[in-house]
């Protein structure tokens, strides 16, 4: 059996991973929870199995989870599981990177300080940093979160951490391959759990697609419809760009206009030309090897959005703005001016998420972001929104996203 210790053990990597890892077979998994034990207090008591509601068809009982590690509460088992994996990976979200706007591993947060100074750690960075640094067998650390060349700046995060805690790893033992994960998956709802019978049951839809790099330290499970390339980054930006950068317009212009989901939000007069438009300028900045396929992307995505079965929350998507609108929004819009392209649809997603900013902190609801409070501070000045494009490193866009 080979062993895959995954961090970051929520509904994606339910329906994901473990749903590709155990079509292969052959293969076990161990999660680690960084903060609260909830999802391991909920699964042990049914011996960690749950089923996979996958629309349309009955549900998949996943049985490939043998253990749950809560890491406050034990790091030591977490390091131990660590040391007997071929595979770590993760879906921490994009946050759980711990890196700044400009890539760079950020010392001011107070989670990576304290990980330094060697407590805990309470973050996959410092966990990579200090079980690497004690690992002498081939080992591959994947990342399945949705950043461009995920895998590279894990490494670059942990590469940082290490040197800043004098910690030598081997870097010849580890692979960190890039990765394009998808599948929609919302949160699981009273009404899943009703008719499923599982607490800890989880909805997905039946699409799933995985590009990984071909790049492992040492054996990998053989999942099935994994496409393995040389380079997965054309992925990533098709999927990051078109879907995600649409999802994120749904919400931050669905919840202005009143929607909670996304199924009613893409029916709307306004809301679905402008969510085609900005697909198709994403298109327009993808390589080649991935354009062709984007006007067929976009129908199917748009198909994806029509699904009323998933009721996916406008809600659930709006939230840690700060760190998607960077790969959803500001890199298309950089590359479209570059080209002298057009970037409208973009910048109205932009709009909207600053809009959205706006109206949460006047409402009095703390934003559900890692830069709630800096964005919060900015309402007290005369132009929050330029400061707030600053925050996610976006100052050169103001005159275009914010108008002269
Ligand atoms: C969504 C993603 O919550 C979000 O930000 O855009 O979780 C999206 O559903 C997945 O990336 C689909 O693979």
């Amino acid at each position: 059996m080979g062993k895959i210790v995954h961090f970051g053990l929520g509904n994606f990597a339910r329906a994901h991973l473990l749903d590709y890892t155990q079509d292969a077979g052959g293969w076990d998994v161990i999660g680690v929870s960084l903060r609260s034990p909830a999802v391991r207090d909920a699964l042990r008591v049914q011996g960690y199995d749950y089923d996979l509601c996958i629309q349309g068809s009955g549900p998949k009982k996943i049985t490939i989870l043998k253990d749950m590690l809560v890491a406050p509460e034990n790091a030591d088992a977490v390091f131990k599981a660590m040391q007997s994996a071929e595979i770590i990976s993760a879906t921490v979200t994009e946050k759980g990177y711990h890196l700044t706007a400009e890539g760079v591993l950020d010392q001011t947060d107070p989670q990576i300080q304290s990980d330094l100074a060697g407590k805990g750690p309470s973050t996959l960075i410092g966990f990579l940093a200090f079980g690497l640094a004690g690992c002498a067998t081939p080992v591959t650390v994947m990342s399945c979160d949705n950043r461009v060349a995920n895998g590279e700046s894990l490494k670059a995060a942990v590469a940082q951490f290490a040197a800043l805690a004098d910690l030598e790893i081997d870097w010849s033992l580890a692979q960190f391959p890039n990765a394009m994960v998808d599948r929609i998956t919302p949160a699981t709802t009273d009404a899943i759990r009703a008719i499923s019978g599982d607490a800890m049951a989880v909805p997905t839809e039946p699409f799933r697609e995985w590009v990984v790099e071909d790049n492992f330290a040492g054996p990998r499970p053989n999942w099935p419809d994994v496409q393995f390339v040389r380079d997965v980054v054309p992925h990533e930006l098709r999927k990051l760009r078109m879907l995600n950068g649409a999802h994120s317009l749904l919400a931050y212009a669905g919840l202005e206009k009143g929607y909670d989901y996304v199924h009613q939000a893409i029916q709307d007069t306004q809301l679905r030309p402008m969510v085609e438009r900005l697909m198709m300028q994403a298109a327009a900045t993808l390589p080649d090897e991935v354009k062709a396929q984007a006007p067929d992307y976009k129908t199917a995505l748009i198909n994806r959005f029509e699904n009323p079965e998933l009721a996916h929350a406008l809600r659930q998507i709006a939230i840690d703005g700060s760190q998607k609108v960077p790969y959803r929004f500001i890199g298309t819009i950089r590359d479209l001016h570059a080209t002298g392209q057009e970037a409208d649809a973009l910048i109205y997603g932009m709009r909207s998420w600053l809009a959205f900013c706006a109206r949460e902190v006047d409402a009095g609801r703390k934003l559900d972001d890692p830069l709630a409070d800096e964005i919060a501070a900015t309402m007290q000045e005369k132009t929050p929104e330029a400061t707030i494009l600053g925050l996610v490193g976006a100052s050169d866009l103001a005159a275009s996203i914010l108008g002269a």
